[in-house]
């Protein structure tokens, strides 16, 4: 099933759950059409020379670290929770969380050493235990797959380090978020040993993930300056290079368009207007190549 005659780049990625569905978006955005993803096994693309295996998340880094797949889309958590050898080289700006523990709200407490002799519900031991060597404190570990958050109200542990997105998971059961260690996002990583073939195909594929990351943290404006404000105007707007100024049928007025980052979005907005910009569009762009 798994075959490989080095003609193609492999990567793996999450089978279902959480990251299925901005894993295999990503790959369309950088224009790579997929065959038969319904299938879910593995598939391959007509147009890139790209081999998909969909896997169970907390197998891919081992598949990644064995070089059966060459690079994979995997959370940080379960990537420094595995703790296999591979290399991250993308973050993708998707699938954020963080892994944080979590008391009864109610329980007192008064920093990390108050864990001293807990007993702790997670899914990430290794994680947790790195974390409580680290703050020097001894407690009881207690590894179970999945519905940690329960674990304290049926008297399985006093206290839980899980994932937590918005907290409404935590607030339902009665718990409250005391520290945080780590942040998480979806990562692409990469085998430790790929050879120059390999990584010219994930050298192409990454100029593009890049460019789509680029493209949404942009926006595309045009506007109407009168002639007058125009220095002003375009002094306040960075461009690619510098904008773009059409004249306007309308004499005395003319047309700017330029690329504006989310960061100052508003605040640009905001002075543009007070600087007489009239008739602003905003527009997203789909890819930004540079
Ligand atoms: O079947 P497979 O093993 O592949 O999937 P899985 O069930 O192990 O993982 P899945 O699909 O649930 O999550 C995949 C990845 O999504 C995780 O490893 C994280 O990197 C990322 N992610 C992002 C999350 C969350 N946000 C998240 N909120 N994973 C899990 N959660 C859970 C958390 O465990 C808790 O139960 O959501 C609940 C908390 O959410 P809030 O919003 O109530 O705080
Ligand atoms: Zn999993």
């Amino acid at each position: 099933m798994l075959s490989n005659d080095g003609s193609r780049l492999r990567v793996a990625i999450q089978k279902s759950g959480r990251l299925y569905e901005d894993s295999v978006q990503l790959l369309k955005e950088c224009g790579i059409d997929l065959r038969n993803v319904k299938d879910r096994l593995r598939t391959e693309s007509d147009n890139f020379p790209l081999e998909v295996f969909f896997l169970r998340d907390d197998d891919i880094p081992q598949y990644v670290e064995d070089g059966v797949a060459d690079i994979g889309i995997v959370g940080e958590n379960v990537l420094y929770e595995k703790n296999k050898k591979a290399d991250i080289v993308e973050e993708l700006g998707f699938g954020k969380c963080r892994l944080s523990i979590a008391i009864p709200r109610g329980q007192y407490y008064d920093g990390v050493s108050s864990l001293r002799g807990k007993r702790i519900a997670t899914s990430y031991p290794f994680m947790v235990n790195s974390y409580l060597k680290q703050h020097n404190v001894e407690a009881d570990i207690h590894e179970i797959s999945g519905s940690v958050e329960i674990a304290p109200g049926i008297g399985l542990a006093d206290v839980v380090a899980d994932l937590v997105s918005s907290g409404s998971t935590l607030f339902m059961n009665g718990l409250k978020e005391v520290e945080t260690i780590i942040q998480s996002q979806a990562v692409l990583i990469r085998n430790q040993s790929l050879n120059a073939d390999q990584i010219e195909m994930l050298n192409r594929l990454l100029f593009r993930i890049r460019s789509v990351k680029k493209a949404k943290r942009n926006k595309y404006v045009l506007l109407n300056a009168p002639n007058d404000k125009l220095q002003e105007i375009i002094s306040l707007l960075p461009g690619m290079k510098s904008p773009t100024v059409l004249p306007l049928a309308e004499s005395g007025w003319s047309s700017v368009h330029s690329v504006l980052n989310e960061d100052e979005f508003w605040e640009k907005i905001e002075k543009l207007k007070a600087a007489g910009a009239q008739g602003i569009l905003v527009v997203p762009i789909e890819k930004m190549v540079m």
